[in-house]
């Protein structure tokens, strides 16, 4: 197995250990993987977190919101003048606004990869029973490729890696993988 042209893009955004990792799952010929996201520009990353949210009116009240942030902005994003709050809690994808907050996909090389199955021609994100059943085996496989590699890494379906995956923690983030800063 080999990796599309896109996938194949984002994962060059990566952080080597996660670019050796990926090519060692897939090598596997397990599953078919491809990968979402690399590193993320600060406002492709502001989009994201826009996912869920509403931008909040400025009542003077706006402390009542849970997780607002107040964003200064440098004018790096045009419709972007700081108070958002969520609106659907299940549409959120992020926490991080990718400016005053950043995420491991905004370091370069990114510190994080989002991968997915790619099967039967189409990218399976977890959206059905079988889609999701999908992406845990893949995600069991990627794990595995971590641990061959001994690289450290943190999923996104087990945060605090102990040995309970999903069950101890309320933001899931499946398809999620990432590595600590290396130390200078
Ligand atoms: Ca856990």
């Amino acid at each position: 197995m080999k990796y599309g042209k896109s996938s194949q893009a984002k994962l060059d955004t990566c952080d080597i250990r996660i670019q050796r990792v990926m090519d060692l799952a897939l090598s596997w010929g397990l599953i078919d993987i491809s990968v979402i996201y690399g590193e993320r520009k600060p406002p492709e990353q502001f989009h994201i977190f826009t996912k869920g949210r509403e931008r909040a009116q400025h009542t003077g009240k706006a402390q009542k919101f849970d997780s607002l942030r107040t964003i200064n902005t440098n004018g790096e994003f045009p419709d972007w003048d700081g108070l958002w709050h969520i609106k659907d809690r299940s549409k959120v994808v992020t926490f991080k606004d990718g400016f005053v907050n950043l995420s491991t996909h905004n370091n370069s090389p990114s510190l994080a990869v989002d991968a997915a199955p790619f099967i039967a021609g189409r990218v399976r994100y977890g959206n059905t029973e079988m889609e999701l059943k999908q992406v845990l085996i893949m995600a069991g496989i990627i794990q595995a490729a971590f641990k061959v590699l001994n690289i450290e890494f943190t999923w996104g379906g087990n945060w605090d890696g102990d040995g309970e995956p999903l069950s101890d923690q309320t933001f899931q983030d499946l398809l999620h993988f990432q590595v600590p800063k290396e130390i200078a």
